[in-house]
């Protein structure tokens, strides 16, 4: 057994090895061989334990441990399928809700082997040998041949993603987690220099309350969640789970609000609501249990509904574009697509260029008076007039992490935006000859935390740095620091970053420990930029226009976003949602929005000439609208 560990830990240092690694490998290997040694000559007669954390029968690379808990050597993934069994540990996980299609696919998926000739180690020195090897830290899916696959494959493998036994309901790690925290930061601190308060209301609705507007609820009625039971009997009413809030707090609005001087009610809550999705759930995108932030609010004019629904997409347009460094498109909501209970539905869109499909990334509703008049929100005016409140509802998701994972995610794994990413720079030691930098690691660590650099070290004696390279580029971490003992002596570091490819000018350069944290601040800068950038680059080739119905459909199929003329009729857009459907082989079409904006043309509405038709009708077009299949 332990010369198969040893062989294998040597055959993977070999494997993960980058070019700079290579120059340090030998001398690597020949420690990992002392340490080898040297545990055998202790543990011999033990037995050990390799425990599997990874799904789809894709086993991670972890240190072994005795059962006194004492670190033996390192184990790489897949290599050790074998000897899995041989130890009898548990069994790969099940996937518990990946489509059985994708399961069965992970599990057929040949894995990326790799032949390698590998140059024996320690003093022997010179002997060769063939080998077949398989990284196991690289995605199986490409994101252009598989997206399916390759996402469900990603967040989990990236870590922030962990599947339950309930289906539609995912555990988020801190990995994901965090990311949301850093949302929720920037948002809050926004919504409270507007004068936005948070509050708490119960997670749970009465069935007279929920059903009081029944605009409402009524298309959402099947994906209500209802508690009939408490242990084994019956409860007296069925109490429903919140999947908005609108009907748990207007209630109490109406009890809060006597007079214009309780104007305006400005309200936020970050909790989770359910909504029993049927549709084919995927994390972050549709889950049945999700986090986000709702807004509601009430006002005594029109006036300030209308100013506040813009103000808030303005900040959903700022959480997309400043921290997810992901594109959207700010506008309105056709007469379907609106949230019924409402007046008018304001919303930002990405897009997922792999998949051509829209996602609705967040929305603003004003919802007028009809909550008002069904919940008898009410208020005096100062001239001791009875009116009811003008109010607005606005949310944002944790689909938001899931669009940014799409938009920028690649094969080898994450891409985070700096802004959002819970650590921003790796430090990783690079050993040779017996030198071992960690110290210096640990001084740039220190450095870089000084200037609020969310930065870690990874000093881990049982991962070889290829490895650590790979699973911090899996993990989707901006920048990584390198230092080997030639870079202590030059007084420098290597830095490589995230977002650019292998060969890419400027994805590796020596620093100067010197210059440091300025030049890794700037980085980080140049970064955020460069993602929201080379994001739009993209979402923009996949915007064409259609004034007619071969031109609309063709770019359709063609996994594009439609700007199209359109008569803005309800009939027209459900006629439009059966062709597309039966036309094409990718689902239906709908209106993502009417856009308030396009590209650099902030006022796109402006720009329909008299006598454009609708491309769909035929009809006079009364306003631009933009189409796609969407999430
Ligand atoms: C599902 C079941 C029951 C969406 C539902 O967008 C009710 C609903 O009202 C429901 N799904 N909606 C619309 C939610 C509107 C609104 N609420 C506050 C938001 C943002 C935050």
């Amino acid at each position: 057994m332990h010369l198969w560990l040893a062989y294998i830990t040597f055959n993977m240092d070999i494997l993960f090895a980058t070019r700079r690694d290579l120059e340090f490998g030998i001398a690597f290997v020949q420690v990992r061989l002392c340490f080898w040694l040297c545990s055998r000559a202790v543990h011999s007669s033990q037995q050990v334990l390799l425990r599997s954390h990874q799904r789809f029968g894709v086993l991670k690379e972890e240190a072994m441990s005795e059962p006194n808990g004492d670190k033996v050597v390192s184990v790489h993934d897949l290599d050790v399928a074998e000897e899995v069994s041989i130890a009898g540990a548990e069994a790969p996980l099940k996937d518990l809700d990946a489509p059985e299609e994708t399961k069965e696919k992970l599990k057929k998926a040949p894995r990326e082997k790799k032949k390698e000739i590998v140059h024996g180690g320690g003093a022997a020195g010179a002997k060769k040998k063939e080998v077949k090897k398989e990284s196991g830290l690289g995605l199986t899916f490409k994101k252009e041949e598989n997206f399916g696959d390759w996402y469900s494959d990603l967040v989990v493998r990236g870590e922030m993603i962990e599947y339950y036994d309930v289906s539609g309901c995912y555990i988020l790690r801190p990995w994901s987690y965090a990311i949301w925290e850093s949302i929720k930061d920037f948002f809050d601190k926004e919504i409270k220099k507007m004068g936005i308060e948070n509050t708490y209301f119960p997670l749970f609705v009465s069935e007279k309350a929920l059903t009081k507007e029944k605009n409402h609820v009524e298309g959402f009625a099947p994906e209500v969640a209802w508690v009939t039971k408490s242990g084994d009997s019956q409860l007296e009413e069925p109490i429903a789970i919140r999947p908005t809030s609108e009907t748990v707090m207007y209630p109490i609005f109406a009890k809060w609000i006597r007079g214009h001087r309780d104007l305006p009610l400005r309200i936020n809550q970050w909790c989770n609501v359910v909504r029993w999705e049927f549709k084919h759930p995927t994390p972050f995108i549709r889950s049945r249990e999700f986090l986000w932030q709702e807004g509601h609010t009430a006002f005594a004019t029109k006036e300030e509904a209308d100013k506040e629904v813009h103000a808030i997409l303005e900040l959903y347009r700022r959480v997309y574009e400043e921290l997810l460094a992901v594109p959207v498109i700010k506008g309105v909501k056709s007469e379907i697509e609106k949230f019924a209970g409402g007046l008018y539905t304001t919303t930002v869109e990405a897009f997922i260029p792999t998949t051509g499909r829209g996602v609705q990334a967040a929305t603003s509703h004003c919802l007028g008076q009809n909550f008002a008049k069904m919940f008898e929100i009410m208020f005096e005016d100062d001239k001791g007039e009875r009116k009811m409140v003008w109010q607005n509802s606005w949310g944002l998701t944790t689909r938001s992490i899931g669009v940014m994972v799409m938009v920028h995610g690649d094969d080898k794994g994450l891409v985070l935006p700096p802004r959002v990413a819970p650590i921003q720079v790796v430090v990783i030691p690079v050993p040779f000859k017996g030198i071992d930098p960690s110290d210096e690691c640990l001084k740039v660590v220190h450095q870089l935390q000084q200037a609020d650099i969310r930065v870690k070290e990874d000093l881990r004696d049982n991962y070889s740095p290829g490895w650590k390279y790979s699973h911090w580029e899996l993990k989707g971490v901006p920048l990584r620091i390198e230092i080997g003992p030639r870079d202590i002596e030059k007084k420098q570091v290597r830095v490589v970053r995230r977002d650019l490819e292998d060969k890419a000018e400027g994805r590796s350069q020596d620093i100067p420990v010197a210059d440091l944290v300025e030049r890794i601040g700037k980085i980080l800068d140049e970064m955020q930029k460069h993602l929201l950038e080379k994001a739009r680059e993209e979402r923009s080739l996949c915007i064409a226009t259609a004034y007619n119905w071969d031109d609309f459909m063709a770019a359709l199929n063609n996994k594009k976003m439609v700007l199209a003329p359109w008569c803005d009729e309800v009939e027209v857009e459900e006629n439009v949602k059966a062709r597309t459907k039966s036309e094409g082989d990718g689902g239906a079409a709908k209106t993502l929005c009417m856009p308030f904006e396009h590209d650099t043309l902030p006022v796109v509405q402006e720009f329909l000439p008299e006598g454009t038709k609708c491309f769909a009708s035929g009809k006079p077009a009364k306003r631009w609208a933009l189409w796609g299949r969407s999430y």
